[in-house]
């Protein structure tokens, strides 16, 4: 088997490569990293990837990193099934769309997934330790320093769902200009399959903030259908299934 990905159950950037690794139907073995437990800061994993999150390829040896990139180089080892346009401007445009989702949402969601499901966790340590584990991220101290053991004030949650709401609204653009059904037209890309993992978790969390938006919600029950979905949200990858008080919410907002 030539592909490994480190990664994780609930992880949005594993998500994204999970599901590319399972539409081309390419077999691929799996290192589950604990993210709470800091086996992404373990020094054997930052040999491999030094910003310490996940997730990481391993092909045939080689590393490469960064969610949006192994899918790139995924699709370009292994063009068969293919998930990138052909014109040159189509690739531009869904490139710049990838841009445009590890900007405004990829980072937006992170906020009420803190303050919400992995905050518990964090409240539990002592002010030290919390403070060593924050200062051990490459790539997230100063946001783990920001949140701190009390999470982000409500107007930094409202900012982040207003960024998540402009998101859908840029989708909902993007979709009637193509056409659609997905963001450039009629087949799924890259740009797709960025952007899904922060819509199935605001759903998870019981925000599902898209309902007024025909299009939007007609793409989320697209990508859902797809094949690669259930193999990518194997039972365990929801927050939801890992913790039982966001049940509790969903519900309450259901
Ligand atoms: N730009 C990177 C971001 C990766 C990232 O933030 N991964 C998160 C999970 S989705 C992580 O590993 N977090 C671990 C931590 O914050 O310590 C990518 O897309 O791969």
């Amino acid at each position: 088997m030539p592909f490994t990905l480190y990664n994780a159950p609930q992880s949005t950037c594993s998500q994204r490569v999970r599901f590319v690794l399972h539409a081309k139907s390419l077999p691929f073995g799996e290192v589950k990293l604990n993210l709470l437990e800091g086996d992404q800061l373990k020094p054997d994993y930052l040999k491999l990837n030094p910003n310490g999150v996940v997730p990481t390829l391993d092909h045939d040896g080689a590393i490469v990193t960064d969610s949006t990139v192994i899918t790139e180089y995924l699709d370009e080892v292994s063009p068969e099934t293919s998930f990138t346009p052909e014109h040159p401007l189509a690739r531009a445009r869904m490139r710049a769309l990838m841009h445009f989702f590890d900007e405004m949402p990829a980072p937006a969601v992170r906020v009420p997934t803190f303050n919400l499901a992995f905050l518990p966790s964090f409240q539990k340590m002592s002010r030290e330790e919390f403070i060593a584990m924050a200062e051990s991220k490459p790539l997230r101290r100063e946001f783990m320093m920001k949140m701190g053991q009390t999470g982000f004030p409500q107007h930094e949650m409202d900012d982040a769902l207003g960024r998540l709401r402009r998101t859908y609204e840029r989708m909902d653009r993007e979709i009637e200009t193509s056409g659609g059904p997905w963001l450039q037209g009629k087949s799924i890309t890259l740009a797709d399959i960025a952007v899904m993992p922060a819509l199935v978790r605001m759903d998870d969390l019981g925000f599902a903030d898209w309902q007024d938006l025909p299009r939007v919600a007609a793409w989320f029950e697209a990508i859902r259908a797809e094949p690669a979905y259930g193999p990518t949200y194997y039972h365990g990858s929801l927050l939801s299934e890992r913790f039982p008080h966001l049940r509790e919410k969903a519900s309450r907002t259901a």
